[in-house]
């Protein structure tokens, strides 16, 4: 079975996101999108919350399954057997950090990293600028899912 690791904090989860996590369903057999449990970072949504985002809204593609992890992503992908980590690249700021990660990550364990073209209709899409749009009552309809919008709606402006 080809099976694929979507990595990220998906805080909240946006189109961007569903973009990459969409055509890497169409390419493996399974795409595991694994929350990373970061106690350091603030997060506006807890861990649970974001993956019961994420089942619901991946629940068309019938191949993605969500999970959670905490440390280093390589570990997580050996304890699964999981070969590869699949990232989209949005533009050229994405690169150098994304570069490094991957080098870093095979070197330490093999596991291949695969590079996705963001479409560009969603290429500047991030989860902290979502936030911030919402933060101050600006529509981000069109730019994550209904849910997610909802739930931002309730989260941040009561
Ligand atoms: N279009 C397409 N793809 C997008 C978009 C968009 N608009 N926005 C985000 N993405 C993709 C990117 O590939 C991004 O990497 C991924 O979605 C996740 O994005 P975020 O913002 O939810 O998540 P991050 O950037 O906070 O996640 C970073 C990781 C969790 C992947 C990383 O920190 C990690 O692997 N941490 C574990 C510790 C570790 O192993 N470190 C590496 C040492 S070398």
């Amino acid at each position: 079975m080809r099976r694929v690791v979507c990595p990220g904090s998906f805080d909240p989860v946006t189109n961007g996101h569903l973009d990459i996590i969409s055509r890497a369903s169409r390419q493996y057999d399974e795409v595991v999108v694994a929350v990373l449990i970061n106690l350091e970072k603030k997060s506006l949504f807890t861990v649970e919350e974001r993956i019961q985002t994420l089942q619901t809204v991946t629940k068309e593609y019938g191949n993605v399954r969500v999970d959670k992890f905490h440390g280093l992503l390589v570990d997580y992908c050996r304890q699964q057997e999981i070969p590869a980590i699949v990232k989209g690249l949005r533009a050229v700021s994405d690169f150098d950090y994304e570069l490094q990660q991957a080098q870093l990550n095979y070197r330490m364990s093999g596991v291949e990293t695969l590079f996705m073209a963001t479409a560009p209709e969603v290429s500047f899409l991030s989860s902290s600028r979502i936030k911030e749009i919402a933060k101050y009552g600006g529509n981000v309809s069109g730019l994550v899912p209904d849910l997610v919008q909802e739930l931002l709606v309730e989260r941040l402006r009561g």
